[in-house]
C-alpha cells in the first residue's frame, strides 16, 4: 500500500484527463487547476503553499534553519501523455512528507517541495521553463516567443495571471542547499533488469531547434516534377538525414515529433514546412557536436530541394551528471531496504539537470510498464511504486536529520 499516493494519483489523472490520455500544459487552465490541486494538498499537510510567478507550486515545511532541501518534479504533460511522468514524484514528495508529519518527525532545517512548470516547453519549447526560473536564469528572450498554436508567451502568461516581468521573482535557489527527484525511468531497462529502483547517475543532454523551410505553393497536377521546390519533401529529407546520423552513430538521438506544412492543401505542393527537431547525447563532446550535425542535415536538404532555411534553437541543456554524494545516500537506503537496485544514466530530460547547475542533485527512478512514457500508456504498479517512495522518504529524513553547513 502506498499510503495516500494511489489516491492522489488518481485524483491528478482526472485534471486534464480524457479518460484515455492527460493533456495539461503551460499557462493553460488544466495545469492551473492541477496546481491549485496541489496547494490544497499542501495546505491540508500544513504546508506554506504559493504558485510563483513563474507557475511553479512551492510547498515549503518551515522547520530549523539553514538551506532547504528540495524535494519536486512537474505536473506539466506532453500532447495525449501518461499520468506518470512529473505527477508520480511531485506526489511521492507529497505522500513522503506526509509519511514524515505521520511520524512525528522534525526537520532540522527546512524541507521544500516544488512542482516546476512548464518542464516539457509542449506549447512555447521553452522546456523546464519554470526551474530555469527557480534557479534565476535569464530568460527575457523566450518573451515573444510564439506557441504552436500561435500565441506569444507573455500574452499566454497574462491570459493566465501571470506577468512575464515578474518571473525572476521566482528565483529562490539561494536558499535551497540539494535537490532530490523520483521519477519513472520512461525506459525499458529497470524491467529486462528486474530493478525495483534506480539510482540516476547522469541526465543525457538536450538540444531542441524550430526549422522553418520555404520553397514555392504551386499546383499539384501542373508543375513539372523536376521543377518544384516542395518544402515537405525537403523536411522529409531532415527527418530521414537526421534518423540515419543518429542510427550510424550511435549514441545519440534525433527524434521530429511535430511538423506543420502550409498551406495545407492535398493538390498543393507545399510551400512551407515548420518542425521542430529534438536532439540528445549523454557525451558532452558528442552533445556539442550535435549542433553541426542539425545544421548539416537542414542545409543539405534545404540545398537539394532548392529551399530558404530558418533555424531556431528552443532550448539547450547540456549533459549534467548527478551529484556523488546523494547518489551514494540513494544507493545506501536502497540496499538498506533490501531492494533490487541499480544505477542508470537517463535518457530523458529532467529538471533536476537545471537544479544541478546550483546545488547537489540526484534522481531515483522506478520502473516503466513496457518502458513505455510520453504515451497513454505509460504505467507504473502500486507495488512498483512504493519502493520508490520508501526510499525517497527515508532519504528526506536523513538529509533533515542533520544540520548542514
Ligand atoms: O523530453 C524529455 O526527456 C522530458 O520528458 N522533458
Ligand atoms: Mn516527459
Ligand atoms: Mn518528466
Amino acid at each position: 500500500m502506498t499510503g495516500m499516493l494511489d489516491a492522489w494519483l488518481d485524483e491528478l489523472a482526472l485534471i486534464g484527463g480524457n479518460g484515455r490520455a492527460v493533456n495539461r500544459f503551460a499557462w493553460t487552465p488544466e495545469l492551473l487547476a492541477a496546481s491549485r490541486w496541489l496547494v490544497q494538498r499542501l495546505h491540508e499537510l500544513g504546508l506554506e503553499a504559493e504558485i510563483d510567478p513563474a507557475g511553479n507550486v512551492l510547498g515549503r515545511w518551515q522547520a530549523g534553519d539553514g538551506p532547504a532541501v528540495l524535494v519536486g518534479s512537474h505536473l506539466d504533460t506532453v500532447p495525449e501523455g501518461g499520468r506518470f511522468d512529473g505527477a508520480l514524484g511531485v506526489l511521492s514528495a507529497l505522500e513522503a512528507i506526509r509519511r514524515l508529519k505521520d511520524e512525528g518527525f522534525e526537520p532540522a532545517q527546512p524541507l521544500w517541495i516544488a512542482a516546476f512548470n512548464d518542464e516539457e516547453g509542449t506549447r512555447f519549447g521553452t522546456t523546464m521553463f519554470g526551474s530555469a526560473a527557480f534557479v534565476g536564469d535569464d530568460q527575457a528572450e523566450l518573451r515573444d516567443r510564439v506557441s504552436t498554436d500561435g500565441v506569444p508567451l507573455s500574452e499566454a502568461m497574462r491570459a493566465a495571471g501571470f506577468d512575464f516581468d515578474l518571473v525572476p521573482r521566482a528565483c529562490l535557489i539561494g536558499s535551497v542547499g540539494c535537490y532530490l527527484e523520483l521519477h519513472i525511468e520512461q525506459g525499458p531497462r529497470m524491467e529486462l533488469q528486474r530493478m525495483d529502483t534506480a539510482v540516476v547517475t547522469g541526465i543525457v543532454g538536450v538540444r531542441g531547434y524550430r526549422v522553418e523551410l520555404r520553397g514555392e505553393t504551386n499546383h499539384a497536377g501542373t508543375t513539372p516534377m523536376e521543377n518544384r521546390r516542395d518544402a515537405l519533401a525537403g523536411a522529409s529529407r531532415v527527418v530521414l538525414a537526421l534518423r540515419d546520423a543518429a542510427l550510424s552513430a550511435g549514441d545519440i538521438t534525433v527524434n521530429v515529433g511535430r511538423i506543420d506544412v502550409q498551406p495545407g492543401g492535398t493538390n498543393v505542393v507545399p510551400g512551407t514546412a515548420v518542425f521542430f527537431v529534438d536532439a540528445r547525447a549523454a557525451d558532452p563532446q558528442r552533445f556539442a557536436s550535435l549542433d553541426a550535425l542539425v545544421r548539416e542535415c537542414v542545409g543539405t536538404a534545404a540545398a537539394q530541394e532548392r529551399l530558404t532555411i530558418e533555424i531556431s534553437p528552443t532550448h539547450e541543456h547540456p549533459p549534467t551528471p548527478m551529484d556523488p554524494a546523494l547518489q551514494q545516500l540513494l544507493g545506501d537506503e536502497m540496499r538498506a531496504a533490501g531492494l533490487t537496485w541499480g544505477e542508470l544514466s537517463s535518457g530523458a530530460g529532467h529538471d533536476a539537470q537545471v537544479l544541478a547547475r546550483h546545488v547537489a542533485s540526484a534522481m531515483l527512478f522506478v520502473p516503466s510498464q513496457g518502458g513505455i512514457s510520453h504515451s497513454p500508456d505509460e504505467f507504473t504498479p502500486s507495488e512498483q511504486r512504493e519502493p520508490g517512495v520508501a526510499v525517497l522518504t527515508a532519504a528526506l529524513r536523513k538529509l533533515c536529520s542533520t544540520q548542514r553547513p
